[in-house]
């Protein structure tokens, strides 16, 4: 035949072509999460939260799965702190006349029970910040 090899080019460029328009579709959601996940950590969240024997002010936040959320912890007397390895929060020291901030991402839904991590007094054992994530 003699127009097969024409054929068999033109067969190749359309695969090219088309495997070309894959990969560059392949490869342009993968920029724009990069930059939506670079978006969301510059863009987090902060809530602010007040401590003092034996309360975290406000005592109940509510905060967004998979959204990133940065808390500024500031406290009114003594040395407190904050950690929970269920959502994520790293353990941090809340000193008094200084701002502590700890940026977490929630990834389980639920109402959490969030614990003073430095010992403050005699009703430590009683001071959390109930942390709830929703959709
Ligand atoms: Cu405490």
């Amino acid at each position: 035949m003699p127009f097969k090899p024409k054929f068999l080019l033109l067969a190749a460029a359309t695969i090219a072509g088309a495997l070309a328009a894959t990969l560059h579709a392949g490869a342009a959601p993968a920029t724009k999460i990069t930059s939506t996940i670079a978006a969301q950590v510059a863009e987090a969240r902060t809530i602010d939260v007040t401590s003092y024997r034996y309360s975290f002010e406000p005592e109940t936040i509510v905060v967004h799965e998979g959204e990133p959320v940065t808390l500024v912890l500031t406290s009114r007397d003594v040395t407190h702190g904050i950690a929970d390895a269920d959502l994520g929060i790293a353990n941090t020291v809340i000193f008094k006349g200084k701002k502590s901030t700890v940026t977490f991402t929630p990834k389980k839904l639920g109402t959490f029970k969030v614990h003073c991590s430095v010992f403050c007094g005699i009703g430590h054992g009683d001071m959390m910040l109930t942390v709830k994530v929703i959709k």
